[in-house]
């Protein structure tokens, strides 16, 4: 592995969100959220798992900075739970919250870890879905306020804050297709809570530069895709468009000053609800732009497919993760040099990379999962590629610190470069994790 394009103060991180792994759910004023909401949904997580106890970090802090202490990584991304901040969305303030996020800063930064904050990854209080949620204008207001508040009370401290974790997966996932909270199937919803999503994002940013006591480094993460055609077929090659603008440009582009992409519009068929001065403030431009790569799309026109005409084909003999997604590290080299040059992108970080396996835990309870080392090593190697053609790649964080509540799969994918033992909740550092500070400390 050659990472000799990296600069020299590259940030080597992990990331984590409130949901996937605080638990303590009714701790200290914290009320619900639209994934509380949407556990007790029937069939709608895997096994009827919940985030109700996850890995109880909100009481085991102490457990995860003892982990990244070990891992000897610079810089701990983390989100920041809405609910416990303002328990209904608006008004009034838990100071219980506050404190919380406050003592992991201190702690971080007396660890000389540089804390990264996301001020939302999906936890959306449930007051606020009831007069809509993201599909309402007043939402993205709403995200505004409590952004403020968080950079007046953390912004003394911390410099690096995103906004939203993955607006597409908020919109499509959680919208479009049902599979995520609130678990809505509608075409509508999905393009106004995108459009309310991305402003939220530009209103938020400035909150946080008028509030945070430092001087801030704001940017949003988006999860990008390189999307490609199947075959030869023209048709496939459109519906590869049409991929690429579901997944990547309806976010870049307006993130970008390009506005929405036109050929997208004609697709949904549904202007988004754009008032004056919108694609200005979603356009204010970013300090830095995070990149979540997960897997590349390969894709063939389908006419039966509504709306989007296009399926997902499997690359045959790929290798792939236990939730059987492509091992492809090359699509994460590309997304960054495709940023970098098509979108002029300022800073980068790679703000998630990391894969499920199925790690079984040997008697002492140590977990040898060479496939995820290698996973590592490789998306690594990536980035520096990247970096060496030009993408301004200043940090990788891997997904993530523990394993953790995967959402509507509930807990059986393990990301973690920790093994959580959930019956006893103990954390014993996986291979990868150890592979992982021998990186850091420079040894590969
Ligand atoms: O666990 C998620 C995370 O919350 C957002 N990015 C993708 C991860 C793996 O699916």
């Amino acid at each position: 592995m050659n990472l000799s394009s990296l600069p020299a103060d590259f940030r080597w991180g992990v990331s984590t969100s409130a949901y996937q792994t605080e638990g303590a759910v009714a701790a200290d004023g914290r009320m619900p959220s639209i994934w509380d909401d949407f556990c007790r949904t029937p069939n709608a997580i895997e096994g009827g798992d919940t985030g109700e106890q996850a890995c109880d970090s909100y009481h085991r802090w102490p457990e995860d900075l003892a982990l990244l202490r070990r891992l000897g990584v610079t810089s701990y991304r983390f989100s920041v739970a809405w609910p416990r901040i303002q328990p209904l969305g608006s008004g009034a303030l838990n100071p219980a919250g506050l404190d919380h996020y406050d003592r992991i800063v201190d702690d971080l930064l007396d660890a000389e870890i540089t804390p990264f904050v996301t001020l939302y990854h999906w936890d959306l209080p449930s007051a606020l879905q009831r007069s809509g949620g993201w599909v309402a204008r007043d939402t993205a207001l709403r995200f505004a306020e409590y952004a403020g508040v968080v950079a007046a009370r953390l912004g003394d401290r911390v410099r690096d804050w995103t906004t939203i974790n993955e607006p597409l997966c908020c919109a499509w996932i959680a919208h479009l297709e049902g599979r995520m909270a609130p678990g809505h199937r509608d075409l509508h919803d999905a393009v106004h809570a995108s459009h309310h999503l991305l402003l939220g994002h530009g209103l938020a940013s400035d909150a946080v530069r008028a509030n945070a006591e430092s001087t801030p480094q704001v940017g949003i993460v988006l999860n990008l895709s390189p999307c490609e055609p199947a075959t030869d077929d023209p048709a496939d090659a459109r519906a590869a468009e049409r991929a690429d603008g579901h997944t990547n440009r309806w976010w870049l582009d307006p993130l970008h000053g390009r506005g929405y992409p036109a050929d997208m519009v004609d697709v949904y068929g549904i202007e988004p609800p754009v008032q004056p001065r919108d694609l200005e403030v979603i356009a204010a431009p970013l300090d830095f732009l995070g990149v979540n790569y997960y897997f590349r799309m390969r894709v063939a026109a389908d006419d039966t497919v509504a709306t989007l005409g296009y399926r997902p084909v499997p690359v045959v003999g790929a290798a792939t993760t236990a939730m059987g997604w492509e091992v492809h590290p090359q699509g994460l080299h590309d997304v960054l040099v495709r940023v970098a040059k098509e979108y002029d992108s300022p800073v980068l970080y790679v703000t998630e990379s990391g894969a499920a396996f199925d790690d079984v835990p040997d008697a002492d309870g140590h977990v040898h999962d060479a496939e995820r080392a290698e996973y590592l090593r490789d998306h690594i190697g990536a980035t520096a590629s990247a970096v060496a053609e030009g993408a301004r790649v200043q940090g990788f964080y891997a997904w993530s610190l523990t394993d953790n509540f995967e959402w509507s799969y509930g807990y059986w994918p393990r990301f973690g470069l920790a093994y959580v033992d959930y019956p006893s909740q103990r954390r014993t550092i996986k291979h990868s994790g150890e592979v992982y500070a021998a990186i850091i400390r420079g040894e590969h």
